[in-house]
């Protein structure tokens, strides 16, 4: 944290067509249909070199999303209200901005995070094909775009919290999470640190012996050693980068997402 502002990198996680035939998703279902624009969830991340490792997407299942039209690339966006006003006001890739009227609002539907959560998506650079958005109790609406993008291998909150989806059925249920939407997605390891193995999260928090969110102390701890470490002396076992250090490999791969399509630049 320093002076200025922090830029955050917007994953697009495409909206696939929901399958569980759930009430919940009438609002979502309704949007696919009317729309020819594709649907994104757009998690806001400072680890893009780490998104070979999603295994899930989180949302806040108090908290209040929207659809934003982004007519610059003529795309629809699931955010927070407060990230879509700041993007709204920001230019997208050097010229025009996000909405082509600056500063130019326009919300295509409102839901609670509940309503977003058990849907399938597609993530860039992901091992598996399809992957869910899943309930994190921990999202500050006041941060990103409040959805976040989860790497249990590379972040401690992220591990504990698929976890616990995967260990603890009454948590499933009670935010409708069946467990195909769990059981099959294991920890993808992607970056190697010399003591840590290719797990990091996964290392400190068994080391730890974190098990739930209540451990708070040892959570920062866990991440606090994670993050600086796998920056400065993580190497990358994955991907056309593999072998990399992950601050060289890092800037290589948020440009070669942006070119794609896959990203885009976000700053708050
Ligand atoms: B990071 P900072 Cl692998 N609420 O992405 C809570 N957490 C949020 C959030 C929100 N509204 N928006 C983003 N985040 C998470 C990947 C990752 C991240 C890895 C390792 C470390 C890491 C996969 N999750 O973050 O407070 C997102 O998780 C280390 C802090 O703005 C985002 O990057 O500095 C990071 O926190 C932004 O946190």
């Amino acid at each position: 944290e320093g002076v200025g502002p922090q830029e955050y990198v917007l994953i697009k996680l495409k909206v696939l067509q929901p399958g569980h035939g759930q009430s919940r998703h009438a609002k979502m279902e309704a949007i696919l249909a009317k729309y020819d624009q594709p649907v994104y969830f757009v998690p806001a991340t400072l680890r893009p070199e780490t998104m070979y490792g999603q295994t899930n997407c989180f949302v806040l299942p108090d908290g209040e999303y929207g659809a934003y039209m982004i007519d610059a690339t003529n795309e629809i966006f699931i955010m927070s209200a407060r990230s879509a006003r700041g993007l709204s006001c920001q230019s997208y890739q050097g010229n025009e901005y996000f909405t082509k009227e600056f500063g130019k609002i326009l919300c295509l539907e409102t839901f609670t995070g509940s309503e977003l959560l058990g849907l399938p998506l597609k993530a860039p650079m992901a091992k598996y094909d399809k992957i869910y958005t899943l309930p994190l109790l921990t999202i500050s609406m006041g941060k990103g775009t409040g959805v976040v993008t989860s790497v249990p291998s590379d972040a401690p909150d992220d591990f504990v919290s698929l976890k616990a989806l995967q260990d603890k059925p009454d948590f499933r249920a009670k935010y409708g999470i069946t467990d195909d939407m769990v059981m099959p997605y294991e920890v993808v390891p992607i970056i190697t640190i010399e003591g840590y193995g290719d797990a990091s999260a996964v290392f400190m928090c068994e080391k730890l012996k974190i098990t739930s969110f209540n451990d708070k102390a040892k959570l920062q701890q866990a991440k606090d050693e994670t993050y600086l470490k796998g920056f400065n002396m993580g190497i990358m076992k994955v991907g056309s980068h593999s072998g990399k250090k992950v601050s060289d490999a890092k800037p290589i791969i948020k440009q070669e997402l942006i070119l794609a399509g896959q990203a885009c630049l976000y700053f708050e």
